[in-house]
Protein backbone atom coordinates (compact mmCIF):
# COMPACT_ATOMS: atom_id res chain seq x y z
CA UNK A 1 0.00 0.00 0.00
CA UNK A 2 2.78 2.21 0.81
CA UNK A 3 4.08 1.94 -2.12
CA UNK A 4 1.14 2.98 -4.38
CA UNK A 5 0.49 5.81 -2.34
CA UNK A 6 4.16 6.76 -2.88
CA UNK A 7 4.52 6.07 -6.87
CA UNK A 8 1.03 8.21 -6.63
CA UNK A 9 2.88 11.26 -4.94
CA UNK A 10 5.87 10.57 -7.19
CA UNK A 11 3.86 10.93 -9.99
CA UNK A 12 2.39 13.67 -9.11
CA UNK A 13 5.29 15.35 -8.15
CA UNK A 14 6.98 14.90 -11.38
CA UNK A 15 4.20 16.21 -13.10
CA UNK A 16 4.36 19.31 -11.57
CA UNK A 17 7.81 20.01 -11.87
CA UNK A 18 8.16 19.08 -15.29
CA UNK A 19 6.99 22.58 -16.96
CA UNK A 20 7.14 25.87 -14.79
CA UNK A 21 5.27 27.63 -17.11
CA UNK A 22 2.45 25.28 -17.47
CA UNK A 23 -1.32 26.79 -17.89
CA UNK A 24 -4.10 25.64 -15.06
CA UNK A 25 -5.91 22.94 -16.68
CA UNK A 26 -8.96 23.79 -17.69
CA UNK A 27 -12.09 21.97 -19.82
CA UNK A 28 -10.58 18.41 -18.69
CA UNK A 29 -13.60 16.31 -20.28
CA UNK A 30 -13.15 12.67 -18.89
CA UNK A 31 -12.73 9.51 -21.16
CA UNK A 32 -16.16 8.68 -19.14
CA UNK A 33 -17.80 12.04 -20.48
CA UNK A 34 -16.45 11.13 -24.27
CA UNK A 35 -18.05 7.67 -24.44
CA UNK A 36 -21.21 9.24 -23.24
CA UNK A 37 -21.97 10.88 -26.67
CA UNK A 38 -23.76 7.86 -27.91
CA UNK A 39 -23.55 8.75 -32.03
CA UNK A 40 -19.69 9.55 -31.62
CA UNK A 41 -17.06 7.04 -31.72
CA UNK A 42 -13.80 7.58 -29.68
CA UNK A 43 -10.51 5.98 -30.49
CA UNK A 44 -7.86 5.94 -28.51
CA UNK A 45 -3.94 5.85 -29.52
CA UNK A 46 -0.70 6.57 -28.11
CA UNK A 47 1.21 9.93 -28.27
CA UNK A 48 4.34 11.06 -26.39
CA UNK A 49 4.55 14.13 -24.62
CA UNK A 50 5.28 14.97 -20.37
CA UNK A 51 3.35 17.74 -19.28
CA UNK A 52 0.13 19.70 -19.35
CA UNK A 53 1.58 22.32 -21.42
CA UNK A 54 2.38 19.49 -23.92
CA UNK A 55 -1.69 18.61 -23.13
CA UNK A 56 -2.78 21.37 -24.77
CA UNK A 57 -0.39 21.44 -27.60
CA UNK A 58 -1.53 17.63 -28.79
CA UNK A 59 -5.08 18.47 -27.98
CA UNK A 60 -5.08 21.83 -30.04
CA UNK A 61 -3.53 20.18 -32.99
CA UNK A 62 -5.79 17.15 -32.50
CA UNK A 63 -8.90 19.28 -32.19
CA UNK A 64 -7.71 21.40 -35.16
CA UNK A 65 -8.72 18.37 -37.74
CA UNK A 66 -12.27 18.23 -39.40
CA UNK A 67 -14.63 15.40 -38.05
CA UNK A 68 -13.01 15.56 -34.43
CA UNK A 69 -15.59 16.68 -31.43
CA UNK A 70 -13.14 16.27 -28.50
CA UNK A 71 -9.12 15.39 -27.88
CA UNK A 72 -8.15 14.26 -24.37
CA UNK A 73 -4.49 13.83 -24.27
CA UNK A 74 -3.45 11.56 -20.88
CA UNK A 75 -0.57 12.85 -19.34
CA UNK A 76 0.38 9.87 -17.09
CA UNK A 77 -0.10 7.21 -19.81
CA UNK A 78 0.64 8.49 -22.72
CA UNK A 79 -2.59 8.22 -24.97
CA UNK A 80 -4.96 10.37 -26.70
CA UNK A 81 -9.11 9.54 -26.58
CA UNK A 82 -10.29 11.51 -29.80
CA UNK A 83 -14.32 11.52 -29.94
CA UNK A 84 -15.31 11.44 -33.76
CA UNK A 85 -18.63 12.61 -35.82
CA UNK A 86 -18.02 9.76 -38.43
CA UNK A 87 -16.98 6.25 -36.50
CA UNK A 88 -15.20 5.62 -40.24
CA UNK A 89 -13.40 8.51 -40.27
CA UNK A 90 -9.37 8.13 -41.52
CA UNK A 91 -7.59 8.96 -38.32
CA UNK A 92 -4.21 9.98 -40.19
CA UNK A 93 -5.09 13.47 -40.58
CA UNK A 94 -5.16 13.27 -36.61
CA UNK A 95 -1.85 11.70 -36.44
CA UNK A 96 -0.41 14.15 -39.17
CA UNK A 97 -1.58 17.24 -37.49
CA UNK A 98 -0.38 16.16 -33.86
CA UNK A 99 3.19 14.89 -35.73
CA UNK A 100 3.27 18.58 -37.14
CA UNK A 101 2.80 19.86 -33.66
CA UNK A 102 6.23 18.09 -32.52
CA UNK A 103 4.62 14.92 -31.03
CA UNK A 104 5.13 11.50 -31.68
CA UNK A 105 2.08 9.31 -32.20
CA UNK A 106 1.67 5.70 -32.63
CA UNK A 107 1.83 5.57 -36.17
CA UNK A 108 3.73 9.10 -37.09
CA UNK A 109 7.05 10.40 -35.76
CA UNK A 110 7.31 14.10 -34.74
CA UNK A 111 8.11 16.72 -37.15
CA UNK A 112 11.87 17.26 -36.26
CA UNK A 113 12.06 21.14 -36.08
CA UNK A 114 8.38 21.23 -34.94
CA UNK A 115 9.73 18.99 -31.91
CA UNK A 116 12.85 21.35 -31.78
CA UNK A 117 10.60 24.48 -31.26
CA UNK A 118 9.27 22.99 -28.23
CA UNK A 119 10.02 24.21 -24.56
CA UNK A 120 12.83 22.71 -23.45
CA UNK A 121 10.39 20.72 -20.57
CA UNK A 122 8.30 19.49 -23.43
CA UNK A 123 11.06 18.18 -25.00
CA UNK A 124 10.25 14.23 -24.16
CA UNK A 125 12.07 11.49 -25.38
CA UNK A 126 11.23 10.11 -28.33
CA UNK A 127 11.65 6.14 -26.71
CA UNK A 128 9.13 6.61 -24.27
CA UNK A 129 6.43 4.26 -23.86
CA UNK A 130 3.16 5.01 -25.41
CA UNK A 131 -0.25 3.94 -23.99
CA UNK A 132 0.78 2.48 -20.96
CA UNK A 133 -0.81 0.50 -18.75
CA UNK A 134 -2.42 1.96 -15.83
CA UNK A 135 -0.22 -0.39 -13.11
CA UNK A 136 3.30 0.49 -14.48
CA UNK A 137 3.66 3.40 -12.25
CA UNK A 138 3.87 0.80 -9.36
CA UNK A 139 6.25 -1.19 -10.51
CA UNK A 140 8.87 1.88 -10.57
CA UNK A 141 8.24 2.54 -6.82
CA UNK A 142 9.83 -0.72 -6.21
CA UNK A 143 13.04 -0.29 -6.60
CA UNK A 144 13.25 2.50 -4.69
CA UNK A 145 12.13 1.14 -1.15
CA UNK A 146 14.78 0.37 1.40
CA UNK A 147 13.09 0.00 4.03
CA UNK A 148 14.96 -1.27 7.52
CA UNK A 149 13.81 -2.59 11.05
CU1 LIG B 1 5.26 19.88 -21.96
Amino acid sequence: MKQIIYSLFLVLAVGMNSCKNETKKENQATPDEATELSSAAVVRFGVRGNCSMCKKTIETAASSVEGVLSATWDVNRKFIEVGLSDANADLMPIHNAIAASGYDTEKVNADPSAYEKLPLCCQYDHSMEMNQAEHDHEMEAESGETESH
